[in-house]
């Protein structure tokens, strides 16, 4: 059978940093995420007997099925992470669903991969429901969020819409480590997410292999955890009351002190570009006299600024004096991921 799933990607208001398990991807600290509407990974899966080999296709791009012994801090490194995490993931949707067959499976995404947009979560996310379904499985959302997570972390949390959080966890086996929704996309309909698109290159230091050596060698990782909760608790307290100024504090504090440890990594990890760092100063300014935005920044250089609907005109306006971005994309609180009957192939 042939499926199709559509997924958006999700921006962490409290970021994921760190893993306890790098096999079954369970996360040290919780996170909270909106799922963005408009950038969004369609994936068309089949499983058959007609195929000799799977057949992942992104982007109208075949990947090249190999081994590649290069540190996953280049740009091959970069790609071989989200090939392996695809093939990883047919596999193990291949044993859950007690089939053989060989896949075939296309991806499109609409906004730049791997530049620190969120493209593993949509991509895995669509990858995981489109690919279940063809292999016969039917899973729960709680179900499918586990398995996603398994592909790609931040990605359990774009099965859900609106704003979503990732529990952590206690157990080894992963089965208390999934997304649930805090609440539906309907739920805050005037809250924003900016993506400024400075560049469309993709990153050098990939998010697996960053957080892996921040948690090797950064030593302020335990003040991280030990202040996260909190972080965790006004946010969420904060989207339930529809109180923007807490939830917009935290996020920007929680993205400051992610990138704190970027920093004080050996080596350092430093994913902000000047035109980053202007904009950051912009933001303040701006707030100080009386704009109220923040901004949030992940794995790359590009900057999200966070506000409410009514502030949209305003913040587009004083971007265009501001130069080097490329592109500004606004999304609203999305829907979580979905089946569709429009296949690609
Ligand atoms: C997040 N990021 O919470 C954080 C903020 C990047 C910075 O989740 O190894 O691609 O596949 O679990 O999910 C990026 O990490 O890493 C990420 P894996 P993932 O959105």
């Amino acid at each position: 059978m042939k499926s199709t799933a559509i997924a958006n990607a999700n921006i962490a208001l409290v970021k994921y940093w760190g893993k306890r398990n790098k096999e079954l991807i369970l996360p040290y600290n919780g996170s909270v995420s909106m799922t963005c509407e408009g950038l969004f990974t369609i994936t068309t899966a089949e499983f058959s007997k007609k195929y000799e080999r799977d057949l992942v296709i992104i982007n109208d791009e075949k990947l090249k099925i190999k081994e590649d012994k290069s540190s996953s801090s280049t740009l091959a490194g970069a790609r071989v992470k989200d090939e392996k995490d695809i093939l990883g993931q047919i596999e193990r949707i291949r044993k859950m669903a007690g089939i053989k067959d060989k896949a075939k499976l296309a991806s499109e995404t609409n906004f730049p991969v791997a530049a620190g947009l969120a493209s593993s979560a949509s991509g895995l996310a669509a990858i995981t429901m489109a690919a279940t379904k063809a292999a016969g499985l039917n899973l729960n959302p709680k179900e499918l969020s586990i398995l996603t997570r398994q592909g790609s972390g931040s990605a359990c949390r774009s099965i859900f819409g609106g704003f979503v959080e990732w529990l952590k966890g206690k157990k080894e086996d992963g089965s208390d480590s999934y997304a649930q929704q805090i609440a539906d996309e309907n739920y805050w309909p005037e809250f924003r997410m900016i993506a400024l698109i400075l560049t469309e290159k993709k990153k050098k230091v990939g998010s697996r292999a960053g957080m892996a050596q921040t948690v090797e060698t950064c030593p302020y990782y335990d003040g991280w955890l030990k202040t996260v909760g909190e972080d965790l608790k006004i946010i969420k307290e904060g989207i339930l009351k529809k109180d923007f100024t807490p939830v917009g504090t935290f996020s920007e504090y929680n993205c400051l002190k992610m990138h704190a440890l970027m920093l004080t990594t050996k080596p350092a990890i430093i994913y902000w570009l000047p035109e980053t760092l202007e904009i950051i100063h912009n933001v303040i300014s701006w707030r100080d006299e009386g704009l109220e935005c923040y901004f949030t920044i992940d794995a790359g250089p590009q900057v999200k600024i966070i506000c409410l609907k009514k502030d949209v005109p305003e913040i587009k306006k004083r971007l265009k004096n501001i130069e080097g971005i490329k592109r500004i994309i606004v999304s609203k609180p999305g829907k979580g991921a979905r089946l569709i009957d429009k296949h690609l192939f």
